[in-house]
Parts: structure tokens; C-alpha cells; sequence
């Protein structure tokens, strides 16, 4: 089917329908939404304004009031039956998520995916929300830490991942006994709405199970900078998880910071892999091909600088250069094709931009040339980049999202690892080796200084169970598995007094 003929906005109307989003949430509204695959308009979204925002944020701060006392393990319960609810929703809401962002069918349906495995994750979560008993030097005392719910956890998030980055954020949010209010991206509300329908559902169900849950407990701000800028200034709202670029970072931390608020950053990359002369090729290229290619180099992680040791460059760089040339690029709702479209026209002038940058600090491109503009004009599909570099210079130590790879030669490993933490941004990195000094080298307190550090696999699909983030000016929040939930509550230390004196501590003495 030519793009020309989709119907996506009947498409997406179909799939809102199904999933419970009344028309009047995306009809006759201000905010318009395009879809990139063609570039037409599949939703007109009604805005907030500054005052109905706080309100909503005012109503979330009561509904934590009330579920801050609900047990944590059925707290659990209602995140269960939100998994529940999004692995009946797969299909539609993947689908949704193609349409909304151009994401390929199989990465559509992955990032409905993330949402059920992060729910799982919260629901044993639910039970394991503790603190530790520390030995007190006090007779007949005890010392522990208790961990409570925070308040209302503010989350904002971007166009591409627009449904598994609040999912992270709210399973965790919920489970820890807060209410969450969402700013989703201008770009990407159609799957903002569905996904809270889809919680509404859960909740609904948890209710009729005889849960108690307030009403206002997820609730979704439509809107544009201004709607953020209420929540990031709410005094009700003690932390905000933002994902976005480096700039969006910039403006929310400090106006957190001001009002000694907690922040969850989850800003640039400008990820890379170290190609040593032990790699095994095969699967180097395939590492390489997913992580730079993948969802057309619009995610965090996806992999932006390649040093290729320049034993296996003249090996490496052709094939790759090869795969580049014949990746099946067109609508991502097609099987067999694997690069979508770019999100708009700005994000493709800021590839083209790039790539001009590149040639002119000497800079030798394959590829990131415009396709398929006779069938879509509004579209903007390319055929990813290859860029060879002679340094690392100009655009390659900005984070441009679209599919560029520069492509760098190294000889020295110690060299190339100073060159790999020679950019501002540290999210996340991989070294292809069968050489264990090198593999261990990298991982180490000398190696790599991203936040995620991966060896045999490229940099971008991790899992929903390690901590996700970075470092420098990725902003060093970590969301997701491992203890990341420590950052959605407040730690109380107790000491109990179980005796009939009062020692005090470091030996003060103050006998009245
Ligand atoms: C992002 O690009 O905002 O590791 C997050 C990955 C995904 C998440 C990316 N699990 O690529």
C-alpha cells in the first residue's frame, strides 16, 4: 500500500475508540498532531490552561493523600491489573505507537512490552520496599530506616518512547504509594490519552475488586512548555522525572533546584562502541545496524560514534557501509521495513545540518539523503548516514537525533577510551572484544563513563531491569530496575528507645 492512500487519522480514530478515548479528548482541540509517516493530521487535542493544570495537580496531591495509606502490596495489585490491561491493549496501543511516532511494528509492540515488564517489576516491587536495621551504639535502642511515599511525582516525557518512559516513572511512582501527573510531549498526546484510559480501566477493575484507590490518582496534563513549567514549579509536586534533550534539561533543573525539588534527568546521548581487533564481525554488525538504524536513530541511546580499531576497519566499514545501502526504509506499519520515518521536518534539518557540519571538518557521507518524497511530502524518511570522520570534531560531540554514524579509526586502546568519555553527554556505551582485559578494561572505574557500559551488545534495548541513565549532561538520573525506586520516596531514620535510661549519643552528657 502506497502511503498516499493510509487513512491514519481513521486509523488512529478506530484504535482510540477501542481503547475507551472519548473523540471530544483529540477533536476540535489546538494542539495538532501529525502522523510521520505521512505527515498528516491525526488529532486536534483540547489544551490545558495554567489554571485548570493546578487544579489537576492540586487534586493529585489529595488523591496521594489518601493512597500513601493503602499497603504497598495492593498498591501492587492495581499495577498488576494495569499489566493486565496493557497486554490485552498490546496490539492496538504498538499500533498506535507506529502511527504516533513511526516506530516499526516489532519496536511498537517492544515499547508496549517495556510497559508490561516494568509492571511486573513493580509488583514484586511492591512487597520489597524496605529499609535496613543498622547496629546503634545505644543500649537498648534500635536504629532503622523507613521508606514513605513522597507526593506527587511529576513526569515528563518525550515524543520516542511516548508510553514506556511514563510507565517506568508510574508503576514505580504508584507502587511506592505517590500519584503521578503526566506532561507527555506536544508531539505524542494520541498515546498519552490511550495509555490513560487504559489506567483507568485498572483502576475501575481494582475498585470493583473492592481496592481502594482515589479518583485523580494518573492524570494527564495536555498542553505545551507552559503546562510543564507548572508542574516543574508546583509546590506540591517534590519530584519531577523529565526525559528530553540536554536544552529541555537546562531550563528544569535549575527551576527544580530553586525549590529544592527532587529531579530525575534523563537528558542527551551521544553513545558509542569501541570496535577492538578481536570482535567477532558478525555480530558487530548486527549490533551496529539495530543500535544506529533502529527506530531511525531517535532514542537516547542509540549508537551515534564508532572507533573502529584499524586492523578491521577495511573488513568492517564496507559491510556496514553495505547494510546502510540496502536497509529496507517506508512505513513502518509494513513488515520488512526497518527505518521509519524522522519525527518532523525540523528533526530532518537538523540531520541535514549535521551532516553539512561533518563535511566541512573533512567528514566523508554515505548516505543521509531524503527518500521517498514523491509518495509522502509531508514525511520525512532518509536513508540513514555513515559518516567517516578524520576526528572527533564539529557535530560529533553534539547529540543529533537521526540516524548519523560517525565513524572513527583508532590504534591505541587507551587513546580511544579518552576519545570515548571525550564528549559532554555519558548515557550509554558498548566495546565489541573477545579480549577479557579490554572488555574489563572498559566496565571498570577507568573505562567507560556512561551510565549503562556494555560489552558484545551495542548500547541502545536495554532492560527494564538494570538502572536506566547517565552521567555529565545525560543528568544522572537512573529510572527503572535495580533501587531506582529509592528516588520515588522518603527515607526516615528511627531510633527507638526499648530502655529505661536516655544515653545519648557520642557520649554527651546534659543531666538535668
Ligand atoms: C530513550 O531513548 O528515551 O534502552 C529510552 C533503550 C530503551 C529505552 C530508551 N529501553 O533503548
Amino acid at each position: 500500500m502506497s502511503l498516499a492512500t493510509l487513512n491514519l487519522a481513521a486509523e488512529a480514530e478506530t484504535i482510540l475508540a477501542k481503547l475507551g478515548v472519548a473523540p471530544s479528548a483529540y477533536k476540535g482541540g489546538t494542539l495538532a498532531v501529525r502522523s510521520p509517516i505521512t505527515g498528516t493530521e491525526i488529532g486536534r487535542l483540547p489544551e490545558l490552561t495554567s489554571q485548570q493544570a493546578q487544579s489537576v495537580i492540586g487534586a493529585a496531591h489529595q488523591a496521594f493523600q489518601e493512597w500513601r495509606l493503602v499497603p504497598a502490596p495492593k498498591r501492587g495489585e492495581l499495577i498488576r491489573l494495569l499489566g493486565d490491561e496493557l497486554r490485552a491493549a498490546k496490539a492496538d496501543l504498538g499500533k498506535l505507537v507506529s502511527i504516533e511516532v513511526g516506530k516499526i511494528t516489532s519496536e511498537g509492540l517492544g515499547e508496549v512490552q517495556e510497559m508490561i515488564d516494568i509492571c511486573d517489576f513493580a509488583v514484586g516491587l511492591s512487597r520489597q520496599l524496605y529499609g535496613l536495621t543498622i547496629a546503634t551504639e545505644r543500649s537498648d535502642h534500635r536504629m532503622m530506616e523507613t521508606w514513605h511515599p513522597l507526593g506527587v511525582v511529576g513526569i515528563i516525557s518525550a515524543f520516542n518512547f511516548p508510553v514506556a518512559v511514563w510507565a517506568w516513572n508510574a508503576a514505580l511512582a504508584l507502587v511506592c504509594g505517590n500519584a503521578t501527573v503526566w506532561k507527555p510531549s506536544e508531539k505524542t498526546p494520541l498515546t498519552a490519552l490511550a495509555t490513560q484510559a487504559i489506567f483507568e480501566k485498572a483502576l475501575k477493575r481494582f475498585v470493583a475488586e473492592g481496592g481502594k484507590a482515589p479518583a485523580n490518582l494518573s492524570s494527564l496534563l495536555i498542553g505545551g512548555r507552559d503546562i510543564g513549567e507548572v508542574l516543574v514549579d508546583h509546590p506540591k509536586v517534590p519530584l519531577v522525572s523529565a526525559t528530553g534533550s540536554t536544552a529541555m534539561g537546562r531550563a528544569v533543573g535549575p527551576r527544580l533546584a530553586k525549590r529544592f525539588a527532587r529531579a530525575i534527568l534523563e537528558l542527551g546521548g551521544n553513545n558509542a562502541a569501541i570496535i577492538t581487533p578481536t570482535a567477532d564481525l558478525d555480530l558487530t554488525l548486527r549490533g551496529v545496524a539495530f543500535a544506529a538504524m533502529g527506530t531511525a536513530g531517535q532514542r537516547c541511546t542509540t549508537l551515534r560514534r564508532l572507533f573502529v580499531h584499524d586492523s578491521v576497519y577495511d573488513n568492517l566499514v564496507p559491510r556496514l557501509k553495505k547494510a546502510y545501502q540496502s536497509v529496507t526504509i517506508g512505513n513502518p506499519t509494513v513488515d520488512g521495513n526497518l527505518v521509519g520515518p524522522l519525527i518532523d521536518k525540523a528533526s530532518f534539518e537538523r540531520m541535514q545540518k549535521a551532516i553539512e557540519a561533518a563535511k566541512a571538518e573533512g567528514g566523508a557521507v554515505t548516505g543521509g539523503e531524503r527518500v521517498l518524497e514523491a509518495d509522502a511530502a509531508d514525511a520525512y524518511y532518509v536513508r540513514p548516514a555513515i559518516v567517516e570522520m578524520p576526528s572527533q570534531c564539529g557535530p560529533v560531540i553534539e547529540e543529533t537525533f537521526a540516524p548519523i554514524l560517525y565513524v572513527m579509526k583508532y590504534s591505541d586502546f587507551d587513546a580511544v577510551l579518552d576519545l570515548h568519555n571525550g564528549v559532554p553527554q555519558g548515557l550509554s556505551s558498548s566495546i565489541f572484544t573477545n579480549d577479557m582485559r579490554e572488555a574489563e578494561t572498559f566496565i571498570s572505574a577507568r573505562g567507560s563513563d556512561c551510565g549503562i557500559a556494555n560489552v558484545n551488545i551495542g548500547p541502545s534495548g536495554a532492560e527494564i531491569g538494570g538502572a536506566f541513565g547517565g552521567e555529565k549532561e545525560t543528568g544522572g538520573g537512573r529510572e527503572s530496575g535495580s533501587d531506582s525506586w529509592k528516588a520515588y520516596m522518603r527515607r526516615a531514620t528511627n531510633t527507638l528507645n526499648y530502655g529505661r535510661t536516655l544515653p545519648l549519643a557520642q557520649g554527651v552528657k546534659f543531666d538535668i
